[in-house]
């Protein structure tokens, strides 16, 4: 204790590291009100490594130059994406990350930091009504549901994990609104992209438990096996749920696996008003739930739950005696993760939750749920407005009539008004506000709203386009 180890950075190089760290940070945070002027193309000849090196300054002043460049999820004109705003415990954590450099594989490694992710871990599964359940970090929800398909095919096809599929004609099945990544896990995993049955969802954007059953059936009737059904806790566009419950008896009756990708929607377990929304999710077998959505932890962070202990090992564990030299398994979370080297994802959800507590994450949630409803209503009593649908989550879809959804969101990037999007969804293509950043309140909303309304009377005639089938909204359907 107490000696410095010969070899490591002198301090005067740590000072410098760590002052240029707080002047960039709070450059970031000063800068973060505007959104950055667009600058796409070629990378300017001074952000480019080059076969002599720069000193640290230098490296510095490029940095700045990159940042300045670099929209901000914590901006509040950023409404872009599933995830926004800064949790301040949450990005504390994260910045000190790198400087241990843990990597989550042996306890040996990493620590007290393993005991952390088991904590935050056994605390989602209790949240999700997962008593003996387990759970592993991921890289994002794409690869929790990779997980989760990777070890449904194998408990299905027991000869999986040791000889492949085989040829087996194997089918999954999620909704027309669920996540591409079902599809391209399908391909990864080699099951086939056709493999995907994609079910009709109904006027909400929920999966229509009905068409699913037949789709089960004709299936199996052609000598098909089913391997998972995947309900969706949250869609990405509408941020609906799935009927869980209902999918649920229909698994149970079948002997299909059941997967809730609730990537966007999980967080609302956190929520006594709100985890109805879930109902049924218990009886799931495997879980995605996103942290770094709606509990605002920096991405990535996301977490694949499943509901029988166990399986974690017997789908991914391997023989690695250069590796897992000390401690028991059970302190070893390399043996049950998909990848190898692993960040540590689990010190910022942990910060989060001490800072917040399971009480500050329910009030978290509900109101990010009540600043959607306040846009809903707010769109829906502006004639200027069509709103698709009543959200069920923080997903808010409207148009602006007359306007195409992606010519006004184009403009409204070009123009640095706002960061925002739009989908496909109830067959109409519409703007996304994602009420995802509790830093906001309703005059934000307010606000952003107003811009968009400022940001279409200025594109006069209408930023139309041809008349199109699939449509924008309003009398013009324009796209
Ligand atoms: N995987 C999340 C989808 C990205 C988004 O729509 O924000």
């Amino acid at each position: 204790m107490g000696t410095t180890a010969r070899g490591s950075a002198p301090g005067g190089e740590i000072e410098e590291m760590l002052d240029a760290h707080e002047q960039l940070a709070q450059r970031i945070v000063d800068r973060e009100a505007e959104l950055p002027p667009r600058s796409p193309g070629a990378l300017p000849d001074d952000l480019r490594p080059a076969a002599a090196g720069r000193p640290l300054a230098a490296v510095v002043e490029a940095l700045g130059k990159v940042l300045d460049r670099t929209p901000s999820a914590a901006s509040p004109r950023f409404f872009n994406q599933l995830f926004g705003g800064r949790d301040r415990a949450a990005t504390l954590a994260e910045m000190l990350v790198p400087l241990t450099n843990t990597s989550m594989y042996t306890f040996k490694v990493a620590g007290t930091q393993v005991l952390l992710e088991q904590e935050v871990l056994a605390r989602m599964t209790r949240f999700a009504g997962f008593p003996d359940g387990e759970g592993s970090l991921t890289p994002g929800g794409s690869l929790s549901n990779l997980l989760a398909m990777m070890i449904a095919r194998n408990e299905a096809l027991e000869h999986a994990r040791e000889e492949g599929v085989g040829g087996r004609a194997t089918a999954v099945y999620t909704s027309d609104q669920g996540h591409y990544s079902i599809r391209k896990n399908a391909g990864i995993l080699g099951l086939g992209r056709r493999a995907v049955r994609e079910i009709p969802s109904d006027h909400r954007g929920r999966m229509r438990v009905e068409a699913l059953r037949s789709a089960l059936l004709r299936d199996r009737a052609d000598g098909i096996l089913p391997l998972m059904i995947n309900a969706t806790a949250g869609t990405t566009v509408l941020g609906a749920f799935d009927p869980i419950s209902e999918i649920a008896d229909l698994a149970a009756e079948q002997g299909v696996w059941l997967h809730v990708d609730g990537a966007l929607g999980a967080s609302a377990l956190l929520s006594p008003q709100h985890r109805g929304l879930l109902e049924g999710v218990d009886r799931a077998d495997s879980l995605t739930w996103n942290a770094h959505k709606m509990m605002g932890v920096p991405l990535s962070c996301s977490a694949l739950l499943l509901r029988r202990r166990g399986l974690l090992t017997g789908h991914l564990n391997e023989q690695a005696d250069y590796l897992f030299q000390a401690d028991h398994d059970a302190l070893n979370p390399g043996t049950r993760s998909i990848q190898c080297g692993r960040r540590n994802d689990a010190l910022k959800l942990w910060a989060a939750w001490m800072h917040h507590g399971d009480e500050g994450y329910r009030q978290r949630i509900d109101k990010l749920f009540a600043l959607a409803r306040h846009a809903a209503r707010r769109i829906a009593g502006d004639p200027a407005f069509e709103l698709l649908l009543e959200p069920e989550s923080i997903n808010v879809c409207f148009c602006v009539r007359g306007h195409s959804s992606p010519a006004l969101c184009r403009t409204l990037d070009q123009r640095r008004v706002l960061k925002i999007g739009h989908g496909m969804a109830l067959g109409r293509r519409a703007i996304r506000l994602v009420c995802v950043n509790p830093d906001l309140d309703e005059t934000a909303i307010d606000a952003a709203l107003d811009s968009i309304l400022e940001t279409a009377a200025s594109l006069s005639p209408p930023t139309g386009g041809t008349i199109s089938e699939s449509g924008s909204c309003g009398a013009n359907n324009v796209v």
